[in-house]
């Protein structure tokens, strides 16, 4: 594949860029945090989402040193909103999506820990997301890094919860603080009066969350009754179009 020949110059020419989309919380409306998301600006393709070239990185390894750059750049803009006092009392959390190589990089827990110490962001401001399928391939080996960072205090999200072979009881053997139930639970919703079974159903994940003592976020939100049946679900926080679009680090204090 062409693009991937060029992901090695990209990287070191800084073609690549961070977008945020907002984590809103449920119970007022307030701005919880943010989800890291990487763009790729090339040259001639234009503006590349995450889908066009994570895949290529992934294979190449290259997506260890892109990982690493995400999240230094984003730790360090969380940093900056923090003594902006963007949150209000309450600090910021900033998502950021770890690829499954990424998860077994023996370097993980020493360089997320350096930069969080090289910035000064507390433990629990950071939260890693990973995908489920990811998550429930991983054996215990490589569950240990998570496990010592979520010790530590880092949040640790089951990204897109629900669309992998979803084993319920798996849950009590993996490091996760937070699901992120998967856009398709909020399409679900989105008909007015919303589908009872949909209902149901996420309802039932949530009170099996909160009875793990897991937070539920929401992805993919895109209107006010979604956002309604979802808040009298309990669900803790949620993100989606609805709320804002990914957008540059300036926007983010707009989004309240
Ligand atoms: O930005 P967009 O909404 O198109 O994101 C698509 C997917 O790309 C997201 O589900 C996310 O998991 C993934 N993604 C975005 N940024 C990163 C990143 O920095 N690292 C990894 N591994 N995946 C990312
Ligand atoms: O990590 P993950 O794949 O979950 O990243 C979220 C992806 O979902 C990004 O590609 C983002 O652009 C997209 N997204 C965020 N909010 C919405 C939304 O409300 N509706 C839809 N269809 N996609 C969304
Ligand atoms: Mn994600
Ligand atoms: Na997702």
């Amino acid at each position: 594949h062409h693009l991937t020949h060029h992901l090695p110059a990209a990287l070191k020419g800084s073609e690549f860029f961070i977008e945020y989309q907002p984590l809103i919380r449920m119970e007022d409306g307030s701005l919880e945090g943010a989800e890291a998301l990487v763009r790729w600006s090339h040259p001639r393709h234009g503006v590349l989402g995450p889908d066009r070239f994570i895949p290529l990185a992934e294979h190449t390894g290259l997506i260890v040193p892109l990982g690493r750059w995400v999240l230094r750049e984003s730790v360090r803009q969380a940093c900056e909103w923090q003594v902006q006092g963007i949150g209000g009392s309450r600090p910021l959390r900033l998502n950021v999506n770890l690829s499954p190589r990424q998860l077994n990089h023996p370097d993980l827990v020493e360089e997320t820990v350096s930069v969080l110490d090289e910035f000064g962001l507390p433990p629990g401001s950071l939260c890693l997301e990973i995908t489920e399928s990811a998550m429930v391939r991983a054996d215990d080996h490589e569950l240990k890094p998570l496990r010592q960072l979520a010790d530590l205090g880092v949040g640790i999200a089951l990204d897109d919860f629900g669309t992998g072979y979803s084993n319920l009881a798996s849950l009590r053997r993996l490091p996760v603080t937070t699901l992120k139930l998967d856009r398709s639970f909020s399409e679900g919703l989105q008909q007015h009066p919303a589908d009872p079974v949909d209902m149901k159903i996420v309802e039932g994940i949530v009170s099996l969350a909160h009875a793990l003592e897991l937070s539920v976020t929401v992805e993919g939100v895109e209107t006010c009754n979604q956002a309604e049946r979802l808040r009298e679900l309990g669900c803790d926080s949620a993100q989606g179009w609805y709320y804002a679009r990914p957008g540059p680090p300036e926007r983010l204090p707009e989004a309240v």
